[in-house]
């Protein structure tokens, strides 16, 4: 099977399903090799979430950083993984803040932790980053702040211009439903319904217009605000598709808070992440994003059938039988929609692989259309195996104006 993927008249038909045949208008990338998204900035090497982490990903040859986003109580955007705090800054160690610490919910889950949503940028910005995983290098804790989306998309321009490549920006708009009901001790609502959506596609549009040429990408697990996001805009939309585990024989164990987008919860709605994976799925989503982007063990099956295969005296998830593609990528690209997977570390499993950059090539291979690697360095070493001539390497050459491109906002 994988020496089939070698082949010429494997990428004759990987470009046909990448719509020269089927009558899908070609996206700005699709002529192009994959994307290497920095997760979280190069969160292997530095805290996530980071301009020093930002900017190393960029160094290391990353084509897009990736923030995740949340508001803080004055309503700036910044870049933490969750609008809690605890496991990813120094605040507890902020004895002013000692008493910020307490229980809020978030996609039905309780927690009790220090929250973005009860600071202010000021506050913030005294916080320094530290790493969210005890087994990654602790010394640059304590040293960096947390940025501001402005900071990060001036980051991203001041690269570009620098290096010559356009380096594109991935924003995450994290939990939505969250940010839209969450409220104050008095009970006032702090945003309200697309308060959240609606500041960042101004910012997005005032720094890149409003075009599918912007080297932008928003993403979110919940639908109903990409939903709302494309009746305003041509940026790419990322429809995230998460699950909770993966089970012995390979299928997706679906448990909440990653069974369902959040606002399906919310609304009653009885379908699933995986239902978004159907040939009615992703012609659904086909309808409101231009990326479907599953958790990677959607996309490759793995099973766990008790063999120590990379010989190191334990059973881990490395050690899983790899049974090829699942087909969800095939009909995603099929339905118009480009893939996107993640995540791919080289401290963390690898589904069924030991060696990482052995990993992020088999799905390059597979015909995937970026990833999101901890590592950028790694993922970039991938892609230069399966696309040795350098077949990338600006994600949106084909745009006329490339990165200067501006168009008038619809709205
Ligand atoms: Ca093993």
């Amino acid at each position: 099977m994988l020496n089939q993927l070698y082949k010429p008249t494997f990428w004759a038909a990987a470009l046909a399903i990448a719509g020269f045949q089927s009558g899908v208008e070609a996206s700005p990338e699709q002529h192009n090799a994959p994307l290497v998204i920095g997760h979280r900035g190069t969160a292997g090497y530095r805290p996530e979430h980071t301009l020093e982490g930002y900017t190393l990903a960029i160094d290391l040859g990353a084509d897009f950083i990736e923030p995740d986003l949340v508001l803080t109580k004055d309503g700036y955007m910044v870049a933490r993984h969750e609008p809690m705090i605890g496991a990813t800054t120094n605040v507890a160690a902020h004895p002013e803040f000692a008493t910020r610490k307490t229980k809020r919910m978030v996609d039905g889950v309780e927690y009790n932790d220090w929250f973005v949503t009860d600071f202010t940028l000021a506050e913030i910005k005294t916080l320094r980053a530290i790493q969210a995983l005890a087994n990654r290098d602790p010394q640059y804790n304590n040293l960096y702040s947390i940025p501001t989306l402005d900071e990060i998309i001036a980051l991203a321009k001041r690269k570009s211009l620098e290096t010559g490549r356009s380096i594109g920006i991935y924003p995450e708009i994290k939990h939505s439903t969250y940010h839209a009901t969450a409220k104050e001790v008095n009970n006032h609502l702090l945003f309200g319904q697309n308060v959240f959506e609606d500041k960042l596609l101004n910012k997005l549009h005032a720094e890149f217009g409003n075009s599918a040429c912007a080297p932008v990408f928003i993403q979110s697990f919940e639908v109903s605000n990409l939903q709302y996001l494309r009746h305003k805009t041509h940026i790419n939309l990322v429809q995230l598709v998460d699950a909770d585990d993966v089970n012995a024989d390979g299928s997706l164990s679906l448990v909440a808070p990653y069974k369902q987008p959040y606002d399906f919860v919310v609304a009653g709605k009885s379908e699933t992440f995986a239902d978004l994976l159907t040939e009615n799925g992703l012609a659904y989503v086909k309808s409101y994003a231009d990326v479907i982007a599953p958790w990677k063990t959607y996309l490759v099956k793995t099973v766990d059938d008790g063999i120590d295969r990379n010989k190191d005296g334990k059973l881990t998830l490395n050690d899983r039988r790899v049974e090829g593609s699942t087909g969800v990528i095939e009909r995603a690209h099929k339905h118009g929609l480009r893939v996107h997977t993640w995540t791919f570390r080289n401290d963390a499993s690898g589904y069924g692989f030991s060696d990482p950059k052995a990993e992020m090539a088999y799905y390059f291979k597979l015909g995937i259309d970026g990833l999101f690697t901890d590592f950028a360095d790694t993922g970039v070493a991938a892609r230069y195996e399966v696309f040795p001539r350098g077949e990338k390497l600006d994600a949106f050459k084909h745009c006329q104006h490339g990165y200067q491109h501006h168009e008038k906002a619809d709205d």
